[in-house]
């Protein structure tokens, strides 16, 4: 079992970080240089998809998008915490994951590849053809991801991690997401202080490293 990874990448981070907090150790491929924009000419041929993070299982077959990866180890070990404990709990932690992909990492990059000159012709991941930039469409990433964060700060005043009082995936989701979108121009606000204390805890996770 091999999984495609991009050292740089915020999506193949969320599977590392699982796979870290749950001990699982498996080959780790590099589908991209850390200094490049593009996935390498092999990986694209190897994956219509043009995308990682992508796992390999040892019959060949792949199985492509972070959260489908994790689950797929969820399924075929032992289940972890990490989805939930229970009922409650496994609503809460969906509905949180989701939020802090659709509303926090795809809002970013909303953002960030229609406004950056890195992504001309690049606004979308994933497609062979030019996909060009749209200055509205920057603006209104910036707002939503804006707005997320705000929602955040709110349930982190409450709760310890994003679902209550467990680590689960929706903190690999949301830490992820902030940690990279920060690095273009898209900060923790200064007033939310529970945002901060929550991704202060979560950045001294031994997980983060991987
Ligand atoms: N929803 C997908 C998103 C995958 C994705 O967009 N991956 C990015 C890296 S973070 C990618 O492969 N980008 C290729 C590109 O920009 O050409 C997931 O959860 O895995």
């Amino acid at each position: 079992m091999k999984l495609y990874d991009w050292s740089i990448a915020p999506n193949p981070r969320r599977v590392r970080m699982y796979l870290a907090e749950r001990d699982i150790d498996i080959e780790i491929i590099q589908a991209g240089a850390p200094d490049q924009l593009d996935l390498h000419d092999w990986f694209l041929k190897l994956n219509p998809r043009r995308r990682v993070p992508l796992l390999e299982l040892d019959d060949g077959t792949h199985i492509g998008e972070a959260m489908a990866i994790c689950r797929y180890f969820e399924a075929a070990q032992p289940a972890s915490d990490l989805f939930g404990r229970d009922a409650r709990e496994t609503g809460l932690v969906e509905m949180w994951e989701r939020e802090a992909d659709s509303s926090g990492l795809q809002a970013g990059g909303e953002h960030v590849r229609n406004a950056h000159p890195a992504f001309k012709d690049r606004a979308l991941p994933g497609y062979a053809e030019p996909t060009p930039q749209i200055a509205e469409l920057a603006e209104r990433g910036r707002m939503r991801y804006l707005d997320f964060l705000k929602r955040i700060d709110q349930q982190l005043a409450d709760c310890e991690f994003l679902a209550g009082n467990i680590f689960t995936v929706a903190d690999i989701t949301a830490f992820c997401t902030i940690d990279f979108w920060r690095k273009f121009r898209l900060p923790i606000p200064k007033d939310a202080e529970h945002l901060q204390r929550w991704f202060d805890a979560v950045s001294q996770r031994p997980s983060t490293d991987a």
